[in-house]
């Protein structure tokens, strides 16, 4: 078993449409643990440090402008193989690909907005969430 950490971002639109309790529900029924929680209105440059990776690419600036646009609820999620774990409980990026039973498959669609509201985000690996944690929790 490894512990991990993994940081989770209910985004401006699962916020907005009142899914902040169904995702940290199915977060907590899966066996993992809220270490740190709480709702945010991030900034831009928060926002471009967070989605660093993704600097240059033609849909990068749009989605700053997107999670910047009303609060996010920033969770710290810790559990074994949580990073996966969460991963999976989210579903695959587009939202009307995204299998049925995750989270972006139950809940989200093509809004006509590309894959931008696709409701959570989730680490991708012990690296980044490290790094984002450090972001979205600077005082832990
Ligand atoms: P994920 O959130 O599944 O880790 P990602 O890291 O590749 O996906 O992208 C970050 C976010 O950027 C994603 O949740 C939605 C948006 N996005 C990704 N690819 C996109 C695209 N081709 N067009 C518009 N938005 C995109
Ligand atoms: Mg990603």
């Amino acid at each position: 078993m490894t512990t991990e950490r993994s940081l989770v971002l209910v985004k401006p639109d699962g916020y907005a449409r009142g899914l902040t309790g169904e995702v940290l529900r199915r977060i907590e029924a899966k066996g993992y643990r809220l270490a740190a929680l709480k709702v945010v209105s991030a900034d831009t440059d928060m926002l471009h440090r967070h989605y660093a990776e993704h600097e240059g690419k033609p849909f990068f600036e749009p989605l700053v402008a997107f999670m910047s646009s009303g609060p996010v609820c920033a969770a710290v999620v810790e559990g074994d193989r949580c990073i996966e774990g969460f991963r999976t409980l989210a579903g695959s990026t587009d939202p009307t690909g995204a299998a049925p039973g995750s989270i972006r498959g139950d809940l989200g669609r093509d809004w006509g907005k590309k894959v931008q509201k696709n409701i959570v985000h989730g680490s991708d690996s012990p690296e980044s969430a490290e790094r984002e944690i450090g972001i979205w929790f600077p005082e832990l």
